[in-house]
């Protein structure tokens, strides 16, 4: 039989390379087929989320950036500065973090889905027309993010406009200039050529780009013993693959940005440059357990003693 396996980027972008590696690795080790749908084939999204929780796709990735409505929980990916800038500390969360692995599984579970994993997909910089050196910059400045209520409130704490929007209106708006900025990992900034309609690309330290691949609770409750093995294991090395995949990606990508387009600014902003946008983020994880409660604030709580135990 074939599982369709639906994600948010193309073949050659991370989450692409995740999947393909999934693929590979169920195919060797089972008779199941796995049928992959990059972005654009089945809608934005929400539409494939949709899809995954009506059992019509067995397995999706979606980012925690577009899963706050569902999970309000998930946003917690979106408290500025939680994340450690070290790759290593932050590959070793993610591996063995008891929120991600432990506490999430069970929220995801709620809505039909069940969590096979989390990965970091690279430091996120903002692309904009002006430079950014202080959140003053920000200022008036319409700004894309994902459709994700706190991610909404930290551009807010940044000063700039925030603008929700799916992914497919993000360069035509960037065009028109119906917005003026948007934030992205430096893979996506480079293969999406989010270049050719921005001038300057900062780095301010605020977050990782951080995915989500889950399956259709009610296909994976129902696999033998054996498939579920093989799933999990496929899981389990398409991470490891994806961690290494990525080890020295986000300054190659802005290198070849900056071979693309010589004149593109980028600023990779100082430690004493970045405190200003810390103390105007520092209410967003007050606004994060306001919009989630008791069990927003354990999840946030457990986070923050996972991300202890990797310093
Ligand atoms: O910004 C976005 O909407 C997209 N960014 C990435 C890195 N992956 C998929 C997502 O749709």
């Amino acid at each position: 039989d074939t599982w369709r396996y639906a994600f948010e980027e193309a073949l050659d972008e991370v989450q692409g390379k995740y999947a393909q590696k999934f693929k590979e690795e169920v195919e060797a080790n089972s008779d199941h087929e796995v049928q992959l749908f990059p972005y654009g084939t089945l809608g934005e999204s929400v539409d494939t989320m949709e899809q995954a929780q009506a059992g019509i796709l067995q397995f999706v990735d979606q980012s925690p950036g577009f899963t706050g409505a569902l999970i309000p929980e998930a946003q917690v990916f979106f408290v500025p500065y939680l994340l450690p800038q070290d790759g290593e500390q932050l590959n070793e969360f993610f591996r063995t973090s008891k929120a991600i692995n432990e506490m999430f599984p069970k929220l995801y579970a709620d809505q039909g889905l069940e969590l096979l994993t989390m990965f970091p997909e690279g430091e996120v910089c903002m692309t904009t027309q002006e430079p950014v050196k202080t959140p003053e910059d920000l200022n008036e400045v319409k700004f894309r993010v994902m459709t994700n209520p706190l991610l909404v409130e930290s551009y807010k704490a940044f000063g700039a406009t925030p603008t929700p929007l799916p992914w497919g209106e993000v360069y035509g708006a960037m065009q028109t200039g119906i917005i003026q900025g948007q934030e992205n990992p430096g893979f996506y900034l480079e293969s999406t050529k989010m270049y050719e309609v921005t001038e300057v690309i900062t780095c301010i330290g605020h977050n990782n780009f951080t995915t989500a691949v889950m399956a259709n609770k009610d296909f994976y409750d129902g696999l033998s013993d054996q498939d579920k093995k093989v799933v999990e294991n496929a899981s389990d090395a398409a991470f490891e693959y994806i961690l290494e995949y990525q080890s020295g990606l986000q300054e190659k990508s802005l290198e070849n940005i900056a071979a693309a387009k010589p004149d593109m600014q980028i600023n990779i902003l100082s430690e004493e440059e970045r405190q200003p946008f810390k103390d105007k983020a520092a209410s967003v994880e007050a606004t994060f357990i306001e919009m989630t409660g008791d069990s927003g604030k354990e999840i946030l709580e457990q986070f923050k003693a996972d991300l202890e135990a990797v310093k």
